[in-house]
């Protein structure tokens, strides 16, 4: 037996009391299918874009077999505008060489954007005149009763041709049952999503055939209003279509695409226009103040440096310890080489995991103090698998403002709830985790030091949330493995572990390697090392890779590495700037070293611009020092900042001639 089930959803209340319509939905399933197609559609009302509806209303009702019509699907069209004006001006044309009254449909147009609540329904208009004919004000025609005849093939069909989604195949069976109705010549519908810009007119051909003709884009993104018009014939009963399109229950065939023709014609129009698109981007960023570029930088070691044929201080490296220049680093590398050969050949699943990867991943757990460890190919895709293994649709994640694009990859490639607190605002984040519904996992992400700014993460009192709250806690350890906490990193320099804290690190910063890791209960990592899709379809890293991390990982742990001396250079070069008067946010201010000053080598120098801040990297270059000008989408338009990061390499000697040349350099600025 077929089932129609409906659903209308609304917050503030029911629709009659004065509600704003979320969203409604309407399907034809069989009964196996009734309580999952209503915990699908709640969902739906819950995690709307339009907002959280807490009104749900849902109607199941049984369908009479004798009354059901099965009909052809439309033919899909597609029309890509340069401009939203131009293809509302396609879409009117296309109505009006089949049948729609060129006035009327402008008419209905106009209708449809000067509302100024979305209709829940369609309005009937007269084709000829484009005068409303039906009465039904805000509510509309409702069409309902109707559905693919095979629900999964037609959406196979669809996403095989590249029509993904919900949005088109709802359309195309809403649009495919009014065409079916004699009375109606056309329609046109514009998403009352705001995030879907795409809409589209339909009509019947020169043969009779119905035709949806998708056009993209017909409004502006984060524009909420939408709707729809059914065009009428002359004489039409509005009563009798209402009828039809609300009673009768109208089974839609599977599409067949490989047959319309105007398929290959969207294929034609884009390509001619891709090459030309690309050549004009790629051109206006070489002119624009944010073009990023690559030079050929031979490193002697982390604080010297041959660019483009000329000696330079360098100021710009996350080799923190200088470990990536070392002999013993570089020999430990070689015997790997020899030992293993130059590639992994493959994932650690399959023939990848050569044993430096265990003596790695131990070492790594004892100088984390975790029971396990897992060893990722980047920094970038530790951060990817690990948020996404961990949460899913139905989870929430909690991730400060400021981290790093790999955490927010990582939170959009999860599919789940996205939740960014202010930065380092505890206040902030408590009150969210407070509003929050009961179910799914959580988990709060931070870096432990901020790659921008050089700031610590407030971890204890993050993990003390993580707990009242039952989540997890990741804290990102790129900048902070090697440098404070005795060079064990964030947990460690304050103090605190947890089994519910991943510890998340590179091992081509301070390390002197390459690759990323994860060290965390056991449970957590046998996670990981199963759902992880980073990590499983990636080839292993090189054995001279693993061999060089673990031979840095050895020196931290041992304590030879010069986590000491880096310390020393913090702090020596935070009393140069602040005898220079540079602020550097969290070590300087008004000429002098703040008490409890960050001890972490990132020494942000906010100047503002994008403008101000190259020509200040400019004229140190021209000097032979080099750093970084960072600028958006890295950090907020108005904060471009130098950043320079302090390694153990550098001498005293060196650091207090970058403090007075950026002290020339910035007195010189407009
Ligand atoms: N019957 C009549 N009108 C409806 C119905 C219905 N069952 N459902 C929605 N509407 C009206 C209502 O006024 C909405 O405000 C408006 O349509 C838009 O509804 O090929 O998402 O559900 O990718 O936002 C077009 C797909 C998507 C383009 C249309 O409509 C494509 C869409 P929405
Ligand atoms: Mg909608």
């Amino acid at each position: 037996m077929v089932f129609s089930i409906r659903m209308r959803a609304a917050q503030g209340g029911a629709h009659e009391k004065g509600g704003r319509h979320i969203s409604g939905a309407e399907r034809l399933v069989g009964e196996d299918a009734l309580s999952r197609t209503a915990g699908e559609m709640v969902e739906r009302a819950l995690h709307h874009s339009k907002g959280r509806a807490d009104f749900i209303r849902i109607t199941m009702e049984e369908v009479d077999p004798a009354s059901t019509k099965e009909i052809e699907p439309p033919a899909i069209r597609e029309y890509e505008g340069k401009t939203m004006e131009e293809t509302r001006e396609k879409g009117l044309a296309v109505l009006a060489a089949h049948g729609v009254n060129r006035t009327a449909a402008e008419k209905a147009l106009q209708a449809l954007l000067s509302l100024d609540v979305s209709m829940r329904g369609a309005m009937a208009v007269s084709a000829e005149t484009g005068e409303r004919m039906d009465s039904l004000g805000d509510r509309g025609i409702r069409v309902t009763r109707m559905g693919f005849r095979d629900k999964a093939e037609a959406a196979r069909v669809l996403v095989s041709h590249g029509y993904e989604g919900m949005h088109i195949r709802e359309a195309l069976v809403l649009a495919g049952k009014v065409l079916s109705c004699e009375d109606v010549l056309g329609e046109l519908c514009i998403s009352d999503d705001p995030e879907y810009t795409t809409g589209y007119v339909s009509y019947r051909d020169e043969s009779g055939i119905p035709v949806y003709c998708r056009l993209e884009p017909l409004k502006p993104a984060g524009c909420a209003l939408g709707g729809r018009v059914f065009f009428l014939k002359d004489g039409a009963d509005p009563e009798k279509v209402r009828a039809y399109l609300e009673e009768t229950t109208v089974f839609v065939r599977t599409p067949a695409l490989s047959q319309t023709a105007e398929i290959t014609d969207r294929t034609k129009e884009r390509k001619s226009d891709l090459l030309t698109g690309l050549a004009a981007e790629a051109e206006s960023l070489r002119h624009s103040s944010v073009y990023r570029k690559v030079t050929d930088t031979v490193q002697h070691d982390a604080a010297h440096a041959r660019v483009g044929g000329e000696d330079c201080l360098m100021l710009t490296t996350n080799n923190y310890l200088g470990l990536a220049h070392r002999k013993d680093m570089e020999e430990a590398a070689a015997e790997a080489v020899r030992q293993y050969g130059t590639g992994s050949g493959g994932s650690r699943l399959l023939s990848g995991s050569f044993p430096l990867f265990t003596e790695l991943e131990k070492a790594l757990a004892a100088l984390k103090e975790t029971e396990s460890a897992l060893v990722f190919n980047t920094g970038y895709m530790t951060n990817l698998g690990t948020v996404s293994a961990l949460i899913g649709p139905k989870d929430h994640v909690f991730s400060d403002s400021l981290n790093h694009a790999s955490i927010i990859d990582g939170c959009r490639l999860s599919r789940g709830h996205i939740h960014v607190y202010p930065h380092n605002d505890l206040t902030a984040l408590s009150e969210m985790l407070e509003d929050l519904p009961d179910e799914g996992r959580r988990l709060i992400i931070t870096d432990g030091v901020f790659s921008m700014d050089g700031d610590i993460a407030d971890l204890p009192g993050l993990l003390r949330l993580a707990e009242k709250y039952d989540c997890l806690l990741a804290v990102d350890d790129a900048h902070a493995t090697g440098i404070i906490g005795n060079g064990r990193g964030t947990a460690h320099y304050f103090g605190v572990s947890s089994p519910r804290l991943l510890q998340i690190g590179t091992l081509s910063k301070a390390v002197g390697s390459e690759g990323g890791f994860v060290c965390a209960s056991e449970t957590i990592i046998t996670l990981l090392r199963n759902r992880a899709r980073s990590f499983i379809f990636s080839t292993a890293l090189t054995p001279p890779d693993i061999g060089a991390a673990l031979a840095g990982v050895r020196l931290i742990a041992s304590g030879k590495a010069p986590v000491r001396k880096l310390q020393d250079n913090i702090s020596f070069l935070a009393g140069k700037l602040a005898e220079a008067g540079i602020d550097v946010p969290g070590k300087t201010k008004d000429g002098k070293v703040i008490e409890d000053f960050l001890p972490t080598p990132i020494f942000p120098i906010v100047l503002g611009s994008d403008e101000r801040t190259l020509a200040a990297a400019e004229q140190l270059r021209e000097r032979q020092i080099l750093l970084s000008a960072i600028r958006p989408p890295t950090v907020p338009k108005g904060e471009s900042r130098l950043r320079l990061t302090v390694t153990a390499d550098h001498s005293f000697g060196e650091l207090a001639y970058l403090a007075d040349t950026l002290k020339e350099v910035i007195g010189n600025l407009s």
